[in-house]
């Protein structure tokens, strides 16, 4: 962020806005729980954070769509539009914004911005030939394509798109954008910006796939539906999904409008995520157009892999889906965060199976975290009366090694959740989780009772597990949403002192009373019955 010494830094994280043209699964669920983290992190770090998401509601898919169900395109996204934000209301998103793409002040910025790059000569009018995707919104040349059908004399009369969807032919009269033009300036901006993308190797794709090839020109309108934002000069043209889609994340901001408060304040972006299919979107014609208008770019886009199903990737055109709310409404809230954000490798794909799902909520959850908050209450409960002693009281030989695992598990844990690595941020946590078990054992606090003589020592190893518990609900925040306050709540520790900042294991307050009897956090899931569910 731009801050100084008195204002608090600023960060702005984006999703991409998402297609209401089918009800929204776990794959596009992963990347807004992503976000979600990444924002409640900087947010606990004191940082001025906006977080924004929301729906790309143009083009055909979308008008086709509304028409199979006998609606007009604006009633369906409306009711689409709806249902998405109480989704992410029920996983516990924090978005500051939700733009939708049919937004009255989207829809006037995008007329501004397209005159603009009409004035400028960065856009003129031609003619298009080629194959069109409407699954994938996007235009396709025959040697792109996956497969092609020929009639009998040969000629090519249909295919399909890499992404398996069909393809039809386009002629028409379109816009086109000069991308061309700004080929050099691209790769000299990637030149001196080796951080632009993440994964790096996704740079150098776009370089040697797109770029060296010499960039193409873009068409960005379409005659052949209604269902868009009309050229103010040519309004039998519609401006097609990218310049429409891309510019949310500025418009949102209020670009374009009278008042661009917001957009002073927070652009360029911190990181804008985006699923490895949109890179070239978000690296190549994203930062030109930025150019073009004279605007910074982002800091980051961050790519990451799909969560596949075993036919494939997960997505809405193929049905292969799982929904999150079946998900939360069975298993909670926490467990569907923690799994995304635990099972998806960075750089990879992750595979989703019910059995994986399952086991990762009952070995993680149920058993390593639940087990060590279950026995930690009642153990301070049976040998302290149920209040938590000081960490200085006494001392075994096995304290220190626990202390040493916290702080590294600390400093990892900020490093990792800086650059949103949240699968190697959240083994971290299960380093300090599992030292904390053994610990456990190899104290033996039931033994240490036998003694009168370790009384002393035994409320140390009481203090030690309590101090491990408030760290790594501390650590949890960003992540789960409610576990950290049930830990909180069960050790009777204050939420008010909840910040990451300046997290140290022995920051333990002393003379809380834990609850008598602790419920289990997560109750541990019959794994064939649920498979078979
Ligand atoms: O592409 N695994 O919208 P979309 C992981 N409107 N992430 C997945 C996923 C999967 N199986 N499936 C979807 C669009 N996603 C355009 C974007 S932005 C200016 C316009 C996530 O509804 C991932 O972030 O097809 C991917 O990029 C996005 O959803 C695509 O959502």
């Amino acid at each position: 962020g731009k801050g100084s010494m008195t204002e608090p830094n600023t960060f702005y994280i984006t999703t991409p806005i998402y297609y209401p043209s089918g009800k929204l699964h776990i794959g596009n669920t992963y990347t807004t729980v992503l976000a979600d983290a990444a924002a409640r992190y900087h947010r606990l770090l004191g940082d001025d954070v906006y977080f924004l998401t929301g729906t790309d509601e143009h083009g055909l898919k979308i008008e086709q769509k509304a028409e199979k169900l006998n609606m007009t395109p604006q009633q369906y996204v409306d009711g689409m539009a709806e249902d998405i934000q109480k989704l992410w209301k029920e996983l516990d998103i924090s978005n500051d914004g939700f733009i939708r793409t049919t937004d009255e002040q989207h829809e006037k910025a995008i007329q501004k911005i397209f005159q603009q790059f009409l004035d400028q000569g960065d856009i003129y009018k031609g003619n298009y030939e080629g194959w069109y995707s409407v699954d994938d919104e996007e235009y396709f040349t025959e040697s792109q394509l996956e497969e092609v059908y020929r009639d009998d004399d040969g000629k090519v009369i249909g295919g399909k798109a890499p992404s398996g969807h069909e393809v039809e032919l386009v002629k028409e009269e379109s816009y086109f954008f000069r991308m061309s033009k700004y080929s050099d300036w691209l790769m000299n901006y990637y030149k001196e910006h080796p951080d632009f993308v993440e994964p790096n190797s996704r740079m150098n794709e776009m370089v040697k796939n797109f770029i060296e090839p010499g960039l193409e020109d873009l068409a960005v309108t379409r005659t052949a539906f209604s269902w868009g934002v009309p050229i103010p000069s040519d309004p039998k043209h519609v401006v097609y999904v990218w310049i429409d889609a891309l510019s949310n994340y500025i418009t949102a901001l209020g670009y374009g409008s009278d008042n661009t408060e917001l957009f002073d304040k927070f652009w360029p972006a911190n990181v804008q995520l985006v699923g490895k299919e949109i890179v070239r979107f978000h690296t190549i014609y994203w930062p030109i157009m930025l150019h073009a208008l004279g605007l910074p770019e982002p800091k980051k886009i961050f790519a990451h892999g799909w969560l596949t199903m075993r036919d494939g990737k997960m997505s809405k055109s193929k049905g292969n889906v799982v929904y999150p709310d079946t998900l939360a409404e069975r298993y909670g809230v926490d467990a569907v965060r923690y799994y995304l954000l635990r099972a998806m490798p960075y750089g990879n794909d992750g595979l989703f199976t019910p059995e994986d799902f399952v086991s990762k909520l009952n070995y993680d959850l149920a058993n390593d975290l639940g087990n060590l908050l279950n026995r930690t209450v009642a153990m301070i409960n049976k040998y302290d009366d149920g209040i938590i002693p000081s960490l200085e009281i006494g001392s075994t030989a096995f304290d220190a090694d626990l202390e040493e695992t916290a702080a590294s598990v600390i400093e990892n844990y900020n490093k990792y959740m800086g650059e949103l690595h949240t699968s190697d941020a959240l083994a971290e946590v299960w380093k300090l989780i599992s030292r904390a078990n053994k610990y456990i054992d190899e104290t033996t606090p039931w033994t240490m009772a036998k003694d009168p003589e370790q009384a002393n020592n035994l409320s140390a190893v009481m203090a030690h597990l309590a101090a491990s518990l408030r760290v790594v609900a501390i650590l949890l925040q960003p992540v789960l949403t409610n576990t950290p306050k049930a830990i909180f709540e069960q050790l009777g520790l204050s939420e008010s002192n909840l910040q990451i900042a300046d997290l140290s294991f022995d920051a333990l307050p002393t003379g809380g009373r834990v609850v008598e009897k602790g419920q289990p956090i997560f109750p541990r899931v019959d794994v064939d019955a649920e498979v078979a569910y």
